[in-house]
């Protein structure tokens, strides 16, 4: 299913970010059909910063329960592969385990820093990184959908090494590339996608060009656009406006009616679904 999506370009599809089980639920509930485990968001929900502080196991952990809390296609971000080719293949080979669809990968090296904070993102090798993408190619072949991710352009390159890396990657096996920019306007990403004429199907990140309609991205027929880290962010502000209201009235009198109510959190969870088992399964004393 992932792959249809991804590996498309007929139809613009989108991933919606999740971080843990209960972004999962709500992201199904609007309507998406595909998640993006995003490595800044489950990073930032578990207090860490997105350079490679929480661990590959912690990564796979919260994947389980995002895959456990959907039916829906999990593309994660695996940043580099966690090292070099043979902790990549790892990676994958864990990930596939815990019900992923696909594992994007990027050609930084460990511990990497997000993308979008910070000027140092050096890049990866071409071949050591070419070396990664075919060691998980060999590890997991077509049980997971592979995305190399260019770090060319966030790196301050041209658009030639990014063309040139997006070849390589090509050869070495990936199914779609990620072009991923941090302009404040898509026409970095554009160059490149017109540039690339879809050798492999292209996947966006547009955070910082948020301003771009979708539009532009069916007419230069981009198969995949990933909403990256806006469920998180979104928690982010919620929380803090509760805290900080809490916090000021000493009561929590005035928000009541600003949060989800709880018999919303008991039907997201699937409360009745337990009732009815017990009714089943629990022996009456
Ligand atoms: C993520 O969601 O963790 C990503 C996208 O990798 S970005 O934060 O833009 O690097
Ligand atoms: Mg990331």
């Amino acid at each position: 299913m992932l792959r249809a999506q991804v590996c498309s370009n007929d139809e613009l599809s989108f991933l919606m970010e999740a971080h843990d089980g209960l972004s999962a639920t709500i992201a199904q509930r609007s309507g998406f059909k595909g998640l993006w485990a995003s490595g800044l968001s489950i990073a930032s929900s578990l207090g860490y910063r997105d350079a490679n502080e929480a661990s590959w196991t912690q990564l796979v952990h919260s994947v389980e329960r995002i895959v456990d809390s959907t039916e829906l296609p999990v593309l994660v971000d695996g940043d580099g592969g966690f090292g070099n080719f043979n902790n990549a293949r790892l990676l994958a080979r864990k990930l596939h385990q815990a019900g992923a669809a696909g594992v994007s990968l990027e050609d930084s090296c460990f511990p990497k820093l997000n993308s979008l904070i910070g000027e140092r993102h050096p890049l990866a090798d071409i071949d050591e990184f070419s070396g990664r993408l075919r060691a998980v190619k060999d590890a997991v072949a077509d049980k997971l959908v592979l995305v190399a991710r260019i770090e060319a352009l966030i790196a301050g390159h041209g658009l030639n090494e990014a063309i040139l890396r997006a070849h390589a990657y090509a050869d070495a096996g990936a199914d779609a590339i990620l072009i991923h920019s941090r302009k404040s306007t898509a026409d970095e990403m554009l160059s490149f996608v017109t540039e690339w004429r879809n050798r492999l199907p292209v996947v966006i990140v547009p955070t910082t060009y948020f301003r771009t309609p979708v539009s532009a991205y069916r007419n230069s027929r981009i198969s995949t656009v990933v909403w990256a880290n806006h469920s998180m962010r979104a928690a982010a502000a919620a929380m803090r406006h509760i805290c900080d209201s809490i916090a000021a009235e000493e009561s929590v009198a005035s928000i009541e009616s600003h949060i989800a109510p709880l018999s919303e959190i008991f039907e997201l969870l699937k409360y009745d679904e337990l009732a009815v088992a017990e009714k089943q399964y629990l022996q009456p004393s």
